[in-house]
């Protein structure tokens, strides 16, 4: 599995993800600035140098596209061997708009299952958004699942939390991880990257999402994870849907099947669904769900 980030905002998500998850994935950064490696001593780095001045692509996606072909040799190999990519990227900047749905498009052409994180700028910035606009659909087009992010839900998410909304407000990471651990790990009933490629294929859009809570109380889990607040999209009347609930040693029967019940009853009747559970050393007395929903 590769977790990549491209331009200044993707390549920040993309490093908190990997840093939960160090072992079950790689990491690759994808930037015209620098600045964007200086943490990350275990990433693979290609650099876009457009202007020559190690500043970025200044909002000239086409200029980001161009510099992407002459260093496409270097990172073809990790894209290749991956099963599964996850793009995380910021659009709306240069880099971002221009290199995020190539990388996506070549993953896909090597039968690598492609899931991308990308965010819409804020609504005050329209020459932005609508570049943005432009490039989501694109990245949608060469993504078997795109997950769209407002910076303004994001931003709003990061106060709640107290947290910088750059850094993601701990939620995008919560996110990759809990998908990559979902398909990485070996669980209880497993899950692989087969029956996510058959959910995820159902026409219309998908979402992942992701809740956490305690045993205590797993409605209330299901609650959280459908009012996810990074996308306006209602979730109701899905017609695929594959769940993961995680938990620690002490989960049982029963807290599963409430949690996963509560979920299932506000998806479509006839939505195809597949369920998995595995258990975490870390997660005592606690229960998160993963979710991928499609046919929305
Ligand atoms: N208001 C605001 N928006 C931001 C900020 N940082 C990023 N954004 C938004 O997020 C989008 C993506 O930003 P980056 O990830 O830095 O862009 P990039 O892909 O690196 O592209 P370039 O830097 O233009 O080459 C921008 O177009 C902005 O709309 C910020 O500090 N303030
Ligand atoms: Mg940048």
């Amino acid at each position: 599995m590769l977790i990549t980030g491209v331009g200044g905002l993707g390549c920040i998500w993309a490093q908190n993800a990997h840093s939960r998850c160090p072992r079950l994935a790689d990491l690759l950064l994808i930037d015209a600035d620098e600045h964007s490696f200086l943490s990350s001593a275990e990433a693979h780095c290609l650099h876009l140098d457009a202007a020559g001045d190690g500043r970025g692509a200044a909002a000239l996606p086409l200029l980001a596209a161009h510099r992407l072909r002459d260093g496409l040799d270097s990172i073809r190999p990790l894209l290749e061997d991956a099963e599964m990519i996850v793009i995380l990227t910021g659009l709306g900047g240069g880099v971002g708009s221009g290199v995020a749905s190539e990388i996506a498009k070549i993953a896909q052409s090597t039968n690598c299952l492609v899931v991308s994180v990308a965010s819409l700028p804020f609504a005050e910035q329209p020459v932005r958004m609508q570049l943005a606009k432009d490039a989501m659909e694109e990245l949608d087009k060469n993504s078997h699942v795109c997950i769209r992010i407002s910076l303004e839900r994001l931003a709003w998410q990061a106060k709640q939390r107290a947290l910088e909304w750059q850094s993601g407000a701990g939620w995008i990471e919560e996110l990759v991880e809990g998908l990559v651990s979902t398909l990485a790990r070996v669980g209880k009933i497993n899950l692989d990257l087969m029956d996510l490629r058959s959910v995820v294929g159902h026409e219309g859009n998908s979402t992942l999402i992701v809740g956490t809570g305690t045993t205590r109380n797993p409605k209330g889990v299901v609650q959280i994870a459908r009012e996810s607040p990074l996308y306006d999209l209602n979730i109701d009347g899905a017609s695929g849907c594959l769940i993961q609930v995680e938990g620690g040693p002490d989960m049982t029967l029963s807290h599963l099947n409430e949690v996963t019940d509560e979920f299932v009853s506000n998806l479509s009747p006839n939505c195809q669904v597949i369920m998995g559970a595995r258990v975490g050393e870390g997660l005592i007395g606690k229960l998160r769900i993963t979710a991928v929903v499609s046919g929305l």
